[in-house]
């Protein structure tokens, strides 16, 4: 059976520590889709541990680890990022890690080519991480990609990324900034030691399944960034939804028995595009300094504001899920009132939207409609049980529940493995 963890919102919710923590029940934890522009902090034992390419799971020592095929792999990242958590002390990580054959491989190239690709959005530019994800999943899309399988047989991958630079070459020109040999190089030591890695990963999951093991699935990025459904062009490039799920992993769906929606208790977006709760002032800037919303990846700031419902309702009605996690309730421990977006409102009808437009240009002349609730004004890290937390507290995750029509299971309540309370 399969468990499924997705962030619901614009990233950085607390996926990774979910997985942490439901990862002692599971044999495998698996990623489906996206690169190593994710960012997951775990605090285990003491220690911090931050996860981009690689599966949180492999904290615990019990678990396998599988990267799935519509990941877009970027192979030095694979290596660095397994030397840091071996140097932070995690151990036979080599053995617990595997990979499918079938993902494409995200080049040193794709991220020259995001760059420029940003520049010359200039002021619509996306905000990206700068990891060649678009640019990844571009080439991909275009049949131009190269797999990672094709690594393995010389010629094939030599040819193929010499004709995938020189097209980019035609396209950029002198602004690219780019070797080609220098890349080709690098994949002489890489060719070697990827092999122990790789895995048909269809076969693996089958197996797996067909032995009953049960399988951890770690979302990456989170619905509003997804390509499809996100607030397009302000998205990523894969299908971070239950969708790219299913894809990425080619998981039975009847054996998913939990699809655990991942909340922030406010809302933060990292890059450009639409965020109607955004606060630019005083509550906006006490989040994100109590909250330490900066990106796991590349540190840069994360835009604050309050909690959207119509986001969250918008968000259940693609992913489906069937309990939510509650996370860094303790960051409104000391706000006097909480306030939570319940609707939009257009403002020459006065009528209320609901739903979550597709057209950004609609969605941008709508005016938030909030209600607001009670502050609890006290610490809530040291509660262990629901009825630890402050009635106002409790009224909050009440209200969402109701409103969104699922279960919240689960309440974080500081950033350590310990600060979850799990509510039968
Ligand atoms: P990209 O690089 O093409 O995927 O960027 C496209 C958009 O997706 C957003 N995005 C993210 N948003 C939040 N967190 C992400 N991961 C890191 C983290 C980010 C970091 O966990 O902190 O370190 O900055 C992530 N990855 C992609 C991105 O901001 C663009 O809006
Ligand atoms: P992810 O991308 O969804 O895995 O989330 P990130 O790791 O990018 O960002 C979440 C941050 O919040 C991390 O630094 C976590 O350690 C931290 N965190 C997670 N849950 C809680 C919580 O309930 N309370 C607090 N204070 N921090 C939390
Ligand atoms: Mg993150």
């Amino acid at each position: 059976m399969a468990t499924l963890i997705l962030g619901s919102q614009w990233g950085d919710e607390g996926t990774g520590k979910l997985t942490d923590i439901l990862c002692p029940k599971a044999q495998i934890c698996a990623r489906a889709a996206g690169g190593h522009n994710a960012g997951h902090s775990i605090v285990a034992n003491g220690v911090e541990y931050d996860f981009h390419l690689l599966p949180s799971g492999l904290v615990n020592p019990n678990c396998m680890n599988l990267i799935g095929s519509s990941v877009v792999f970027h192979v030095p990242s694979f290596f660095s990022e397994l030397s840091k958590l071996e140097e932070k002390g995690l151990t036979d990580v080599h053995n617990r890690i595997l990979v499918s054959d079938r993902c494409h491989v995200n080049f040193d190239l794709h991220a020259a080519v995001d760059g420029l690709e940003e520049v010359e959005l200039g002021d619509r530019k996306i905000g990206t991480t700068g990891r060649g994800i678009g640019p990844s999943y571009s080439t991909k899309m275009a049949r131009s990609g190269v797999r990672i399988h094709e690594i393995f047989n010389e010629e094939i991958f030599e040819r193929k990324l010499r004709q995938l630079a020189a097209g980019y070459k035609k396209r950029f020109g002198d602004l690219l900034k780019y070797d080609v040999e220098e890349e080709i190089a690098r994949f002489k030591e890489y060719r070697v030691k990827l092999a122990r890695y790789t895995v048909d990963a269809i076969q693996y999951m089958k197996e797996a399944q067909d032995r009953g093991y049960k399988i951890l699935i770690e979302g990456a990025n989170a619905l509003m960034l997804d390509i499809d459904y996100g607030t397009y062009p302000y998205v990523t490039s894969s299908n971070t939804g239950l969708g790219g799920i299913i894809t990425g992993l080619a998981i039975n769906p009847t054996k998913i028995d939990n699809i655990i929606g991942v909340v922030k208790a406010y809302t933060t977006r990292v890059g450009g595009g639409p965020f109607k709760t955004e606060d630019l002032e005083e509550a906006g800037t006490k989040l994100q300094e109590i909250g330490r919303e900066w990106g796991v990846s590349t540190g840069r700031k994360r835009r604050c504001g309050w909690l959207d419902l119509v986001v969250l309702k918008y968000s259940t009605a693609i992913n489906n899920y069937t309990a939510l996690n509650l996370t860094k309730l303790d960051i409104l421990d000391t706000f006097e009132t909480i306030k939570v977006a319940v609707a939009y409102k257009d403002p020459q009808t006065g009528e209320e939207v609901e739903y979550f437009p597709a057209d950004l240009d609609i969605l941008d002349s709508l005016e938030v409609v909030y209600k607001e609730l009670p502050g609890w004004n006290k610490p809530i890290t040291d509660c262990k049980t629901y009825y630890d937390l402050p009635k106002e507290a409790r009224a909050y995750i009440e209200f969402i529940e109701e409103f969104v029509g699922v279960p919240i299971c689960y309440i974080g309540t500081g950033p350590k493995r310990e600060d979850m309370i799990v509510r039968k």
